[in-house]
C-alpha cells in the first residue's frame, strides 16, 4: 500500500492531519488534495470531531506552495480547472463545522499561504515564513491567496507581498494580523490543540454557527446581519443554550451535545 502524503492522527475526536511529503518541503500536489478532500468531505458536519490541526512533515516546512513540477504544463483551461478544484477543497475547510487550526512549522509559500489562510486559526513557529512568491513563477495565486491575504491583512500590505514575492517572518505575521500566535519551534502543534481543546468545551452549535457567520461577512450573496438573527434564533431554541443557562445557574460545568 502506498504511503498516505496527509497522515491522519485522531485521539479524543482531536485530528492531526500531516501533509507528507518532506522531499519536496511538503508541496501540494493532486494526491495531497485528494486525501484532504476526502478527510473533510467523510467528516463535515460529524460532531464527533471537535478539532482539525494541519501540519507539514519534518521541521522545515509547513508546505512550500502547490507542487511546481506538477504544473507546469498546464494550459489555461486545465489550470482553471484545477484551481477551482483546490479551491473548493479550500472552501470546505473554511465551512468545517469544527475549528481548523493551521500549526505553521516552516516555509507557508505559495498554495501552502492560502492552504494555512483556509484555516480558521494559524499558529506559527518562530521560524515560519509566509509569502505569496507566484509572481516569481508568471503566476497569480490559483487556491484563494490573493482573496484572503487582503481579508487577513489588509489591500497595502497584501499587494506589496504578491507583486513582490518578498516572504515575512512570523513575527511580522503577527503583527500583521497574519497568525494569531508565535510559539518556539517544535511547538505549534501543541499549541493548536490548547486552542483545540478550550473550544471543545464550548457550545458546538455556537461554534459551528460562529464559523459560518464569520464567513458570511466576506460572502457577497449572503446578509450577514440578517443570519446573525436567524442563528441566534436557531441557538438560542437548542437544547445546549438551556444547558449552557442551567450550567451558569447551577455553578457547573455545562454538557453540551451539539443538540
Ligand atoms: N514544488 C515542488 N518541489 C518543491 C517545492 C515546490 N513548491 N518547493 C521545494 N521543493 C523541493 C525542491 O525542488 C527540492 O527538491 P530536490 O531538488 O532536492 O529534489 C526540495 O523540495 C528542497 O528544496 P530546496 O533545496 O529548494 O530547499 P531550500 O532550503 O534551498 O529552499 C525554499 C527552500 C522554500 C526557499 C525553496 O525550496 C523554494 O523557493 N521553493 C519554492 C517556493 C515556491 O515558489 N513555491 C510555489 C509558490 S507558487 C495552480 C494553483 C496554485 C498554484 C499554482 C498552480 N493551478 C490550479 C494550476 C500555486 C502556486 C504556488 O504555490
Amino acid at each position: 500500500m502506498d504511503t498516505p502524503l496527509v497522515l491522519i492522527d485522531h485521539h479524543d475526536g482531536f485530528y492531526t492531519l500531516t501533509i507528507n511529503r518532506p522531499e519536496a518541503l511538503n508541496a501540494l500536489n493532486k494526491g495531497v488534495f485528494d486525501e484532504l478532500e476526502a478527510f473533510f468531505k467523510q467528516y463535515m458536519g460529524d460532531f464527533s470531531v471537535k478539532g482539525v490541526i494541519i501540519t507539514g512533515a519534518g521541521q522545515k516546512a509547513f508546505v512550500a506552495g502547490a507542487d511546481i513540477k506538477e504544473f507546469a504544463a498546464l494550459d489555461t483551461a486545465a489550470g482553471s480547472a484545477l484551481s477551482k478544484r483546490g479551491q473548493d477543497v479550500f472552501f470546505m475547510m473554511e465551512r468545517f463545522h469544527a475549528p481548523v487550526i493551521a500549526a505553521v512549522n516552516g516555509f507557508a509559500l505559495g498554495g501552502g499561504c492560502e492552504l494555512a489562510m483556509s484555516c480558521h486559526i494559524r499558529v506559527a513557529g518562530q521560524h515560519a515564513k509566509f509569502g505569496q512568491p507566484e509572481v516569481n513563477l508568471g503566476l497569480v495565486p490559483g487556491y484563494g491567496g490573493s482573496q484572503r491575504l487582503i481579508q487577513l491583512i489588509g489591500k497595502g500590505k497584501a499587494i506589496e507581498m504578491l507583486l513582490t514575492a518578498d516572504m515575512i517572518g512570523a513575527d511580522e505575521a503577527l503583527r500583521l494580523g497574519l497568525v494569531t500566535h508565535v510559539v518556539d519551534a517544535g511547538m505549534e502543534t501543541a499549541k493548536a490543540m490548547e486552542i483545540l481543546q478550550k473550544i471543545a468545551t464550548k457550545g458546538p452549535l455556537a461554534v459551528q454557527h460562529s464559523i459560518q457567520l464569520v464567513n458570511a461577512y466576506f460572502d457577497k450573496s449572503v446578509d450577514g446581519f440578517e443570519k446573525e438573527y436567524k442563528d441566534f434564533g436557531k441557538t438560542i431554541g437548542s437544547a445546549d443554550s438551556k444547558e449552557g443557562a442551567a450550567a451558569f445557574v447551577e455553578k457547573r460545568k455545562p454538557v453540551f451535545k451539539a443538540q
